[in-house]
């Protein structure tokens, strides 16, 4: 396929200034009418042939301000529109009639039907479905919809902007017309209609505007939309505060849809959400459902200024709105709830799902330099990589430098299609400092490290570090520039206090930060009378991985006393990675694991520790899964090896705390009427991850099974079914839970989806023919994404030992499923095919199984560009 290049942009020749649209919906055949004001660039030749992107398209006619062109003076193919010679005049004004067929269209990219209701997704390249245009993010355009349709078939009719007028028709059709007044790439057009539910609210701005705020979802689920509307009004007001940005249209609305290929959508003015992330109450939704939604309805929100209003020049700019936004959620929901839990549950997903693919085939720039399907490239390195960049400058700068950046930002690149060079501009614009190296962070691809030594000199009060960097080779970057890293750190002395320094030399030391630039720096610390213990890259400075010579009995230290509460869970988290690993290897020897009493105790410190929030003694007893350990180490993996150490480590600390957890799981019941709050759901997941530890130890299953019955919200019955399913296989308590679960929620798909999730969850061989059999379920779709991903994409990429099995079934399995969705959504088998990035690293025979899978997925007739780029990367 055809290779997109960075250095290959250039403008456009000819620029759509306004662009009017006129629907006729039909599910066999719409007709699009688009009218399209078009003006030639300044200093381009006349003679310059316009050339409209298309993509299965079917014209209907064509005129130039007025005149229907005659067949020689244009070519039309699905794929493209050539005018090869447009008028002399600057500016004219050309009409295109398109038929598209939204029933049929299960890409769901452009006009679709999801249910009965008509939508639109069209980012990135999603609008060249609907119409021949100028479909790339550097061409911004006014727009002025027209939707008709039957009114009994849709009687909502939505795009961007605000209302401009709507009424009634013959025939029983009517009319509803939008004007969005900011010019916008067609990325950000959006249309549905439909017979939805609303649930209306209001917002006053900052400026004293009423905005009308409305939730559209299916006609019936309007109570499970009030958290949603909850959220979006402190997403506005948040941003008001936070970065002083105003609201700018007079609507701001929301639908929920049950086909979706993403999250969600930010559609100026108009956001359309996958429905899991809008609908929730108690009885359906889990804790982390609501987090989801808190922090999804204020990403599409803060989209509104970081990629609507200033938005991305082209794709390869993507993270300069996801990566910035992402950043952006982060600090609302850190703000809404807990900093410290928050930023620990940011660095496990980044190493979860960001790690794996900066270190493996799929690895590529914050900023990527070519891509041949864009779509590949909304990744966990362009948006999660991509908000720890934007993080770093706010520790390199301060955060009122910072602040003053983004006021710079919004000022100076309002109404444009910025750059990421524009976006470091204003930093350095406003600081005076020189971000060229630290630029190496969007334009590099891999996770550095940093390996890192210290002595300690009693005689001369000196404390030094060595800290030597290295960037690992990746696909095409064999060669690496050295970063600037800003590594956060403390000195802690024996009472657990920070150790003063007299002096420091070697390196740029400002406020707590080591700004490492070279390949190998030492940086001497004197007036230190007594060996500290250090704690480095606190509040995970910098998304790095460190090679630290530390003594345990530092680590212990630091586990139960640094002051900076994400080192104090990383020391710990660490201990336990470290035993781990050791076991691993024991098991791989032959032997049994071994794990000390030291680390077992501690974590039963942890879990007492009234002084430590409940969520956050909850994340620090969550082991580590086993996909991090086999990423922390690297290579030979045999996930049952691994998925044996980490069951032994749960039972030894359950055994050494048996009494304790016990108790503390009793006084952590719910006491009074369901809160989503931070603090409610925090005391849920301690007591939850209590429950997982206490259901390995005798008459766990009763215990496991009581906990179900008693649930009285979707979380605890979520997580009690969760450990019978995947703990107590074959028993009859674990049947009968899983029978009622579905009788009760059977006809609820998205409560559905985490039974599927549940089951294709469960460690083990067999489970491949379990989700082989649950393919043919009655709830189960292959064409809904929310359907795939839970029992597909749960099997592929969270159970290790099932889809990981040693003769190869998972890999087959998951090869013709790959392919089978292909066949109706390029987009989700793509995703879904990523899975298998990782398989280099597997111990020999599952890496010879899991490459015969991704041949015969590449060697498959008539693949989608989608799917083939990420095969083929995969095997390169
Ligand atoms: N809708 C997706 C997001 O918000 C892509 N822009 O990240
Ligand atoms: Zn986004």
């Amino acid at each position: 396929g055809h290779v997109f290049r960075l250095e290959d942009y250039r403008p456009s020749d000819y620029l759509i200034l306004e662009t009017s649209l006129v629907f006729r919906l039909s599910p066999e055949a719409t007709r699009v009418t688009a009218t399209l004001t078009i003006e030639r660039r300044d200093g381009v030749a006349a003679s310059a042939p316009l050339v409209l992107d298309g993509d299965g398209l079917t014209l209907v006619r064509i005129a130039i301000d007025g005149r229907e062109l005659q067949p020689a003076e244009f070519l039309a193919t699905p794929d493209q529109l050539t005018i090869s010679q447009p008028p002399s005049a600057p500016r004219f004004q050309l009409l295109i009639e398109t038929e598209i067929a939204p029933a049929g269209n299960e890409t769901l990219m452009g006009l679709y039907r999801s249910s009965s209701v008509y939508c639109t997704q069209c980012e990135a390249e999603g609008f060249r479905r609907i119409t021949y245009f100028l479909d790339r993010p550097d061409i911004l355009s006014v727009y002025t919809v027209r939707i008709e349709a039957k009114l009994d078939e849709a009687p909502l009719l939505l795009s961007n902007g605000n209302p401009a007028g709507s009424g009634d028709l013959a025939d029983g059709w009517h009319y509803a017309v939008w004007h969005d007044p900011f010019p916008k790439p067609s990325y950000l057009f959006a249309l549905v209609a439909g017979a939805l539910g609303k649930v209306a609210d209001s917002f006053v701005t900052m400026s004293g505007r009423t905005v009308e705020l409305g939730i559209f979802v299916e006609p019936g689920k309007e109570r499970l939309a009030g958290y949603a509307m909850d959220a979006l009004k402190r997403s506005m007001r948040w941003d008001e505060e936070a970065f002083g940005r105003e609201y700018d249209l007079e609507v701001f609305n929301i639908v929920a849809v049950s086909d979706f290929n993403m999250g969600a959508m930010e559609n100026k003015g108009l956001n359309i959400f996958n429905d899991k992330y809008v609908l929730a109450d108690e009885e359906t939704a889990t804790d982390a459902d609501f987090a989801n939604i808190e922090a999804i309805i204020a990403h599409e929100y803060f989209h509104n200024w970081t990629g609507n209003r200033i938005t991305c020049r082209d794709w390869f700019q993507l993270c300069l709105k996801e990566g910035l936004t992402v950043f952006r959620d982060h600090e609302f929901s850190a703000d809404q709830r807990s900093r410290a839990v928050k930023r620990i549950a940011e660095v496990r997903t980044l190493r979860a799902h960001q790690f794996p693919e900066d270190q493996g085939p799929l690895a590529h720039p914050v900023r990527p330099r070519r891509y041949r399907e864009i779509n590949n490239f909304y990744t966990a390195t362009v948006y999660e990589k991509g908000s720890e960049v934007v993080r770093m400058i706010r520790t390199i700068l301060g955060t009122d430098a910072f602040r003053a950046g983004m006021d710079l930002y919004f000022e100076r690149h309002d109404g444009e299609a910025a750059t990421i060079e524009d976006f470091l501009k204003v930093f350095e614009d406003v600081s005076g400092r020189d971000l060229s190296q630290f630029a190496l962070w969007y334009h590099q691809a891999g996770t550095p490290n940093l390996t890192v030594s210290s002595t300690h000199s009693p005689a001369a009060r000196e404390f030094t570090l060595e800290i030597e960097q290295s960037v690992p080779p990746t696909p095409a970057e064999s060669r690496k520039r050295l970063m600037h890293i800003p590594l956060a750190f403390g000195l802690v002395g024996a009472d657990g206090r920070p150790v003063a320094y007299s002096g420091v030399d070697g390196a740029t030391v400002e406020d707590g930060v080591i700004h490492i630039r070279k390949r190998r720096q030492v940086v001497r610390f004197s007036g230190v009378a007594e060996r500290p213990a250090v704690s480095l890259n606190r509040g995970f400075s910098a998304p790095i991985t460190l090679s630290v010579e530390q003594k345990a009995d530092d680590q212990f230290f630091l586990a139960g006393h640094d002051s900076d509460s994400f080192s104090r869970w990383q020391a710990f988290n660490t201990l336990l990675t470290d035993a781990l690993i050791a076991a691993f290897r024991q098991i791989l020897g032959g032997g049994e694991p071994v794990y000390i009493a030291r680390l077992t105790e501690l974590a039963g410190r942890v879990a007492a520790d009234e002084a430590l929030e409940p969520a956050y003694r909850a994340l620090a007893l969550a082991l580590p899964g086993e996909a991090d350990i086999a990423r922390d180490i690297g290579k030979g993996i045999d996930p049952d090896a691994i998925f044996s150490a980490r069951e032994a480590l749960a039972l030894a600390i359950a055994k050494a705390n048996e009494q304790a957890f016990s108790s503390l799981y009793d006084r952590l019941a719910d006491k009074g009427p369901f809160s989503p709050d931070a603090a409610s759901a925090g005391r849920r997941s301690l007591r939850n991850i209590l429950l997982d530890y206490l259901t390995l130890l005798p008459e766990g299953t009763e215990l496991a099974a009581r906990h179900f019955r008693s649930a009285t919200n979707m979380t605890d019955r979520a997580a009690a079914l969760t450990v019978l399913a995947h703990r107590h296989r074959g028993s009859p308590e674990t049947a009968k839970a899983l029978a009622d679960f579905e009788a009760k929620y059977g006809s609820d798909a998205l409560v559905m989806d985490k039974w599927f999730q549940i089951r294709a969850g469960v460690p083990g061989p067999q489970t491949v023919e379990t989700v082989r059999a649950l393919t043919k379920h009655a709830g189960f779709s292959m064409a809904n994404p929310n359907r795939v991903r839970s029992l597909v994409g749960t099997f592929s990429s969270a159970n290790q030992t099932g889809f990981h099995r040693r003769d190869g079934e998972g890999y087959r399995f998951f090869a013709e499923t790959v392919l089978e969705v292909e066949k109706r959504n390029p987009q989700v088998a793509a995703r879904l095919a990523t899975a298998l990035r990782s398989w280099r690293s597997l111990e020999p025979v599952r890496q010879a199984k899991a490459r015969e899978a991704l041949l015969t997925i590449a060697s498959a007739e008539n693949l989608s560009a989608d799917l083939r780029d990420i095969v083929e990367r995969t095997l390169a």
